[in-house]
């Protein structure tokens, strides 16, 4: 824009990387996101009573009200720590079938909302220390799991937080409670950089719970500690839902630059198109069911998105340039679900098969087909087909001398060759080449699965 820009003490501190944390972050394409702590053991209810119709999602049983809510419910939740015992919890299964999913990154709750530190921080008594898991390190067995299947790291934390009495929602009116805020904020500082002392391999930090106003009003604070947390860990990948500006702009600052390493808005959302992404890297976090990220005991009528369906987001994604990072919720004993085990078989295979058309693949600059999504690399367009056209016949449209128009069309997971053809529409007035393939029918049939 031609406003002048608004000096900012507290803005962006970055502007687009190309380092190699940022280059294997573009070309991760798919992740694992890993929602997993106290609410776990319960499935979103309590001794057989649903939340559903009290709870805003099952990792935020916790905030349970209304008739159905048992008496003293929040007091009860805090005291899940003295069950909080996963024993059929195996880092390195869930980082096999991650790795069986095509997953390049997962990003592990290693404190959620409640407050429950999933490894044993010196900050605070409210961890697995204080369970039977004692002597357990969950972001560790994932870390180091993880890490031996090739799969990036990242960390969620939640910097809203239900048990430490320092917390607030509102911005501290007197001095006890801006004591008790400060020392809350030295916590937050304490368990970040315990985290990245102890964990060097992870690559990045995913930060939720920002939207309080006391954080908010923190700007001064969480600048410096961005700041303190990149020099720290240089490469540390940091996404815009970490801090805000001096007016509280959040995930962008108010001259618009943005506030992290890439967009961190899209959750269980899309771009609209590639344009509105202004250049900016992003990821889409999702679930299978509709909202809940947390382990649910009783999907009811529940729709499961279905293979095809995560298929269908992953190639729209890259179409992008964005990765698309699924949430799998295991139970409180630390397994993962039947269908997410199915997710991982059968959407794996299918990455598996069309790896090339996935993570080194992304936005191609060609009209969107209305057939399904395109991908490409310098000298490979990728058409994956979700609708195909009563012709059977694929119809690209190159504008211009359309030097890339293509000379050869094949079915990536077969090698089939399929016919292709350069089609003059003689249409006057535009300046383009189209290419037709045919495209046979029951193509989709031929998956891996
Ligand atoms: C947050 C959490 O509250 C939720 O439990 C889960 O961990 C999810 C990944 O993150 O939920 C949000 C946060 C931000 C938005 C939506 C849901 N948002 O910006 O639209």
């Amino acid at each position: 824009s031609d406003r002048a820009p608004v000096p900012l003490r507290h803005g962006s501190q970055v502007s687009k990387r190309e380092d190699e944390a940022m280059q294997r972050f573009r070309r991760y394409g798919l992740g694992q996101f890993i929602h997993f702590g106290l609410y776990s053991i319960l499935g979103n209810e309590y001794q057989g009573v649903s939340a559903r119709d009290g709870a805003p999602a099952s990792e935020w049983i916790r905030a349970w009200r209304g008739p159905s809510a048992p008496d003293g419910w929040t007091a009860i939740y805090d005291r899940l720590n003295e069950q909080f015992d996963p024993t059929e919890l195996d880092a390195r299964q869930w980082a096999r079938q991650a790795k069986q999913l095509g997953a390049r990154y997962v990003i592990f709750t290693t404190k959620h909302h409640d407050g429950f530190a999933l490894w044993p921080t010196a900050h605070s008594d409210y961890s697995i220390a204080n369970s039977p898991a004692a002597g357990r390190d969950l972001v560790a067995e994932v870390v180091d799991a993880y890490t031996a299947e090739g799969i990036d790291v990242f960390l969620y934390f939640s910097v809203l937080d239900w048990h430490h009495p320092g917390y607030s929602d509102q911005v501290p009116t007197d001095d006890a409670g801006r004591a008790a805020w400060q020392e809350f904020l030295s916590y937050t500082r304490g368990q970040l950089l315990e985290l990245l002392d102890r964990y060097p391999a992870a690559r990045g930090l995913w930060f939720d719970g920002t939207w309080g106003k006391a954080w908010i009003a923190s700007h001064e604070f969480t600048y410096e500690l961005e700041r303190e947390l990149r020099e720290r860990r240089p490469g540390l990948i940091i996404g815009s839902r970490f801090r805000n500006d001096e007016h509280g702009a959040r995930h962008f600052d108010s001259n618009g630059a943005l506030l992290g390493d890439y967009e961190q808005g899209w959750e269980r959302k899309l771009p609209a198109d590639h344009a509105m992404l202004a250049g900016n890297d992003w990821d889409c976090v999702m679930t299978i069911g509709p909202n809940g990220w947390g382990w649910t005991r009783d999907t009811g009528d529940d729709y499961l998105k279905t293979t095809d369906d995560l298929i269908e987001l992953l190639m729209r994604c890259r179409s992008m340039d964005g990765n698309l990072v699924i949430n799998f919720g295991p139970d409180g004993a630390g397994r993962m679900t039947a269908h997410e085990g199915q997710i991982a078989t059968e959407l794996g295979a299918w990455v598996a098969a069309h790896a090339a058309a996935i993570h080194d693949a992304g936005h191609v600059d060609l009209d969107p087909t209305g057939m399904g999504w395109l991908t490409g690399t310098d000298d490979r367009i990728f058409l994956t087909v979700l609708n195909r056209p009563v012709t059977g016949i694929a119809r690209l449209r190159f504008p211009g001398d359309a030097e890339r128009v293509p000379t050869a069309a094949r079915i990536l997971d077969s090698g089939r060759e399929l016919e292709l053809r350069r089609t003059d529409l003689g249409l006057d007035l535009d300046d383009a080449s189209y290419v037709d393939v045919r495209i046979p029918a029951g193509l989709v049939t031929e998956r891996a699965f």
